[in-house]
């Protein structure tokens, strides 16, 4: 990774996008840039071949309908030329987004430590390691709907859920993953900058759906000692 046609940073339509705060994030953006431009250009030509229908072949006086059925070559080209060139923009974007996805969610690297967060209509309940970097132990610190992690520190995520279909959805940090019951799922990652960030659920999961927010705190290194030890003045 790191090549330099995954930076993202200089794209306007990236300024729309929550503040990134994910290690892999401007390598994520760009792979969005990639598909709004592609797709945005494709759009701009279709709506315009459209109007364009519309208005040079509405209904005139003395101005009879035609039946195309389309068997020449020549009426086909009208789509199979389009479908070609889309399809190749389709691989394009694939291309684009296979080392990215191999990244985030095939290459996991080994986590300073592991949370554990559990969905359950309506709450996220939460079990960070304490002291001991473990989870299953007497000093597992739990907390409903926050997170706190360490900075620059490559957090993984075990995810269950207790009833039915949850996402944990960390739109800062681009990262949304399913929670499906029966199974846990393992992800990660990795916050390169301090600061709270809205945590939400992303699948219509019950009446409570709404309320299955909270926030991801991310803590300098000492910081986090100190709320390990319930010393942060702010924390829960
Ligand atoms: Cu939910």
């Amino acid at each position: 990774m790191g090549s330099d046609s995954f930076s993202a940073e200089s794209v306007s339509m990236l300024q729309w996008l929550p503040e990134n705060i994910a290690s892999y994030g401007p390598r994520m953006d760009a792979v969005f840039s990639n598909i709004y431009y592609i797709v945005g250009v494709w759009f701009l030509a279709a709506e315009a071949f459209l109007f364009f229908c519309i208005i040079f072949f509405r209904r005139r006086k003395g101005r009879k309908a035609a039946f195309i059925p389309g068997h020449s070559y020549a009426a086909m080209a009208w789509v199979l030329i389009p479908a070609i060139l889309v399809l190749g923009f389709d691989l394009v974007m694939d291309h684009q987004q296979v080392p990215v996805r191999r990244e985030i969610k095939e290459g996991a690297p080994a986590a300073d430590q592991t949370v554990l967060i559990k969905g359950k209509q309506f709450v996220w309940d939460i079990t960070h390691p304490g002291a001991d970097g473990k989870l299953g132990t007497p000093d597992d610190k739990e907390t409903m709907n926050q997170i706190y992690v360490p900075v620059d520190a490559v957090v993984g995520i075990d995810l269950q859920s207790e009833d039915v279909i949850h996402s944990l959805w960390i739109p800062n940090m681009r990262f949304k993953q399913d929670v499906v019951p029966g199974r846990s799922i393992h992800a990660w990652f990795k916050a390169i900058k301090t600061g709270d960030y809205k945590i939400g659920c992303a699948e219509l999961c019950g009446v409570g759906h709404g309320n299955m927010g909270g926030w991801l705190h991310v803590l300098s290194a000492q910081d986090y000692q100190k709320w390990l030890k319930g010393e942060l003045a702010s924390a829960n």
